[in-house]
């Protein structure tokens, strides 16, 4: 039911094209992940997400768990058929949220507890009941429950996380059954590459059938981000997917794409999109701007979603400007679509043989600061 196939992989750099085989269809890496957190990509429909070219989507375990709740999702016949979405899911095990979002946690092996950030109630969360929760919601791939430690952090503590997150991922391993969903492991390690190696050795030895690389992008340089990756891409398992969590400035995902990354998510594109700042060609704009007042071209010249074949930057400048709904969704439409199609063109360069040549230009274009 699961598979993993490498189609292509660039002579120069790390990059990999591959076939990811799930039970709800073909992923065609590498991928872009759209964040659906609350069973839903904000503001888009599953048929929009198709338009767009979405092929897998990501859903949160933290926030399903607290509302609806796992039984109710499983009672509706899983989250597929609760949102409508009919191509593969992956769910987060909550391992991150549970330190980013809820309040007053406390971690110990057994498990972390934490206080709801929505209502203030108390929880236990453990690896035992992540892996229950993800059975019910019923995705295509889980996510071991792991640590990952704030940025910036001592060695010491990033090393106990480590060692946590290996007994968690034990633990995850033994408590998932079923088949049809298969459950990937998070390296952990922050921005030590001491504690990233043993982290991915451990968790190579227990043999699972794709990797995360979790605690990056939490305020470290993209420099420590990228070397990092170029530590892992070696050691990490040739005929396995890996997976850059919560990763999805669209540099980042290029330069990820050059270190062996198969797979990203990010809800960037989603909040951007939201207040009115868009990720185009050039670099990133904020729609909003007074030099867009008469402006009737689109709002990427090289972008063919179904916004900029429509749509002005003066519309949607006044939409955004009149607080319309339609304006958020406009923006996070084409959000989605340039980075779904960005990564979607970095896999057809690194087939065809043009991956360096794809990164170069791509780099030479996109300014990294908004303009
Ligand atoms: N662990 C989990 N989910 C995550 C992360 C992590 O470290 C990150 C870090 N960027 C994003 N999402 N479980
Ligand atoms: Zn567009």
């Amino acid at each position: 039911m699961f598979d993993y196939r490498l189609v292509a992989v660039c002579p120069h750099t790390g990059a990999r094209a591959g076939e990811l085989v799930t039970p709800h269809g073909v992923i065609e890496t590498p991928v872009f992940m759209p964040v659906g957190t609350q069973a839903t990509v904000k503001a888009m429909t599953p048929e929009e997400l198709v338009e767009l070219g979405a092929q897998i989507i990501l859903s949160n375990t933290y926030h399903l768990y607290l509302r609806p709740g796992a039984d109710l999702v499983a009672e509706a016949g899983g989250l597929h058929r609760f949102m409508r979405w009919q191509g593969p899911i992956l769910t987060d095990s909550g391992g991150f949220q549970v330190f980013s979002l809820s309040a007053l946690r406390q971690i110990s092996d057994e498990g972390v507890t934490f206080r709801s950030h929505r209502d203030g109630s108390s929880h236990f969360m453990t690896p035992e009941l992540s892996v229950a929760v993800q059975e019910k919601l019923g995705g295509d791939i889980a996510m071991c429950f792991d640590e990952c430690v704030p940025w910036p952090t001592t060695a010491e503590e990033a090393d106990r996380a480590v060692s946590r997150t290996t007994a968690w991922a034990r633990r995850c391993l033994e408590a998932h059954g079923r088949e049809d969903q298969a459950l990937f492991a998070i390296v952990q390690g922050s921005v030590f590459e001491p504690l990233r190696l043993r982290s991915a050795s451990e968790l190579i030895e227990l043999d699972f059938p794709g990797y995360a690389i979790g605690g990056l992008s939490v305020g470290e340089s993209h420099d420590a981000m990228y070397r990092i990756l170029d530590v892992l891409n070696p050691v990490l398992p040739r005929h396995k997917p890996r997976y850059l969590m919560g990763v999805g400035f669209p540099t980042n995902l290029v330069e990820g794409i050059a270190r062996g990354v198969d797979m990203f998510d990010c809800v960037l594109p989603s909040r951007n999109g939201r207040n009115g700042t868009l990720f185009t060609s050039s670099g990133r704009m904020n729609i909003k701007g007074s030099r867009f007042e008469r402006d009737f071209g689109p709002l990427d010249e090289a972008c063919d979603c179904y916004v900029c074949r429509n749509y002005s930057r003066a519309y949607v400048r006044h939409l955004h400007r009149s607080g319309e709904i339609l304006g958020a969704r406009l923006c996070t439409w084409h959000n989605l679509h340039f980075l779904v199609h960005l990564v979607r063109k970095a896999r057809k360069a690194i087939i065809d043989g043009s991956f360096p040549d794809f990164r170069r230009r791509f780099l030479e274009h996109f300014m990294e600061g908004a303009y």
